[in-house]
């Protein structure tokens, strides 16, 4: 395939009609006005798996996004990286709280709906369950994440999630209540903001055109007569607070664990409020007010509330710029978004208390065991792909950026959680040796927070 040459080339984008992460880069790239190539990725035929794909994706996932020498996989990276090279429109507000509750809002669709229903997952619950428990699964997840960004966008929603501007949060809005409905039947009468948004989408022909059944690989792609609507973008304003930072957290918890990487690389006191997720504290109604998802980590800032680790986290690096957690590079800043996204949204979902504990309820231990061993191996060697080129001491070079964030805690999970043989993933060992000497991350680890049972220390 031949994918390098003029910086000036066309776009390429890989893509499969159906894919709501392709979708999502459809809205983006035509928001921008930029034309693109589309290449169709059969995923039913698994053409995916075919090993030039690979080579571009080692994920072996759509989308997949070329620009010139630049390759980069992952739906949120792929956005992240577009609205960074073309900026306008911005696909972010300037505020920092409305920038946190639009990588939220999009984290909880990349990483905490989409991958509990993509297809391989929902076919493997139909293979070791039955068909009722798969449509039952599917039900529970997006009905979990939409009443989530429901109570998320109640305060801040206008005609679109943020505001009366398009942002982040409505491509991925848009493309997942769309599957829902079109793909899954969800009704989503139960969810006023996300319809009333959703509404609103449909009447612009940006939105109309990026709909699966109008792409070139559609099995019948319904011919329309689109009008033309204009959009309008403004950055906002608003004003920030300076109160003491407070983290909800669990010792265990990955996701955790990179916040308080962040925290500690940017110099951050916190208040650190324990949250037994063995006890199930994170149901609890006091809890899910802070993070409706019923997850950790949560942060508080003043009259700032985010949850999600990498909507913190993005928040952090806005708000205390230094040290920077993303390089100046825009390839290298796709390298660290896309890293960070593997581990998001590829493998921590699968490896997640409350999937383990449904896998082990309506499967079985040893094929949980199992299954979260194949997440870690298919996302450790996309990652070792990814970062062999660009890997110096730590994932992208000589200074710690957002991939690491991610990436230590994931490494330390695996080794140390799950006991995965890191043998045939040699970067990633050297990057997990590096973080090893550094106090920082000596200091984040699960085993030395207060909430962890004195016999790990
Ligand atoms: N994408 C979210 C995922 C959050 C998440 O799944 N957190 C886990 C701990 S690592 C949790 O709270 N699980 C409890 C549960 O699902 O009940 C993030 O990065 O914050």
């Amino acid at each position: 395939m031949a994918y390098s040459g003029e910086v000036k080339e066309k776009l390429k984008l890989y893509s499969y009609w159906r894919s709501s992460c392709g979708h999502r880069v459809r809205l983006a790239l035509s928001l921008k006005g930029i034309e693109y190539e589309y290449i169709p990725v059969n995923l039913l035929k698994g053409d995916q798996f075919n090993p030039d794909f690979m080579k571009i994706n080692p994920m072996g996932t759509v989308p997949a996004l070329v620009d010139g020498d630049v390759v980069i996989s992952d739906s949120f990276a792929i956005i992240m990286y577009i609205d960074e090279k073309y900026p306008e429109p911005p696909l972010l507000p300037r505020d920092l709280h409305k920038r946190a509750l639009n990588y939220q809002a999009a984290s909880i669709i990349s990483s905490g709906i989409q991958p509990y229903q993509n297809l391989p997952v929902i076919r493997y619950i139909e293979e070791k369950t039955n068909a009722e428990e798969k449509i039952v699964w599917i039900n529970n997840v997006i009905r979990k994440g939409f009443t989530a960004l429901e109570k998320l966008l109640v305060n801040c929603a206008g005609k679109y999630a943020t505001g009366d501007e398009i942002y982040l949060a409505d491509l991925f809005l848009a493309t997942q209540i769309h599957g829902a409905m079109i793909k899954f039947q969800i009704d989503v009468e139960p969810y006023p903001i996300l319809a009333k948004c959703y509404e609103a989408y449909n009447e612009l022909s940006v939105f109309q055109d990026a709909i699966p059944a109008k792409q070139p690989d559609a099995p019948s792609p319904a011919k329309l007569i689109l009008s033309s609507s204009s959009l309008h973008f403004r950055a906002n304003s608003g004003s920030e607070k300076k109160e003491k930072l407070k983290l909800y957290s669990y010792w265990r918890s990955s996701c955790v664990h990179r916040v308080r990487i962040a925290l500690d690389l940017k110099g951050l006191e916190y208040e650190y409020i324990p949250v037994n997720l063995r006890k199930r504290d994170q149901l609890d109604p006091g809890f899910k007010k802070i993070n409706p998802m019923g997850t950790v980590p949560a942060l508080v800032d003043g009259g700032v509330v985010i949850s999600d680790s990498f909507a913190i986290i993005m928040y952090l690096d806005e708000r205390y710029p230094e040290p920077p957690l993303l390089p100046r590079d825009l390839h290298k800043r796709a390298v660290n978004y896309q890293a960070a996204s593997i581990v998001l949204s590829g493998i921590q979902p699968h490896q997640n208390l409350a999937v383990m504990r449904l896998m082990e309820e309506k499967i079985s231990d040893e094929e949980k065991t199992v299954w979260v061993s194949n997440a870690i191996t298919k996302g450790f060697t996309a990652l070792e792909e990814l970062l062999v080129s660009s890997a110096g001491k730590y994932a992208t070079g000589d200074e710690v950026y957002l991939a690491d964030v991610f990436l230590a805690p994931q490494i330390h999970t695996a080794v140390n959680r799950f006991q995965i043989n890191m043998e045939p993933y040699p970067t990633l060992v050297k990057c997990y040796e590096s973080y090893n000497d550094l106090p920082v991350f000596q200091n984040a680890v699960p085993e030395k927070q207060p909430d962890a049972p004195a016999s790990t220390s």
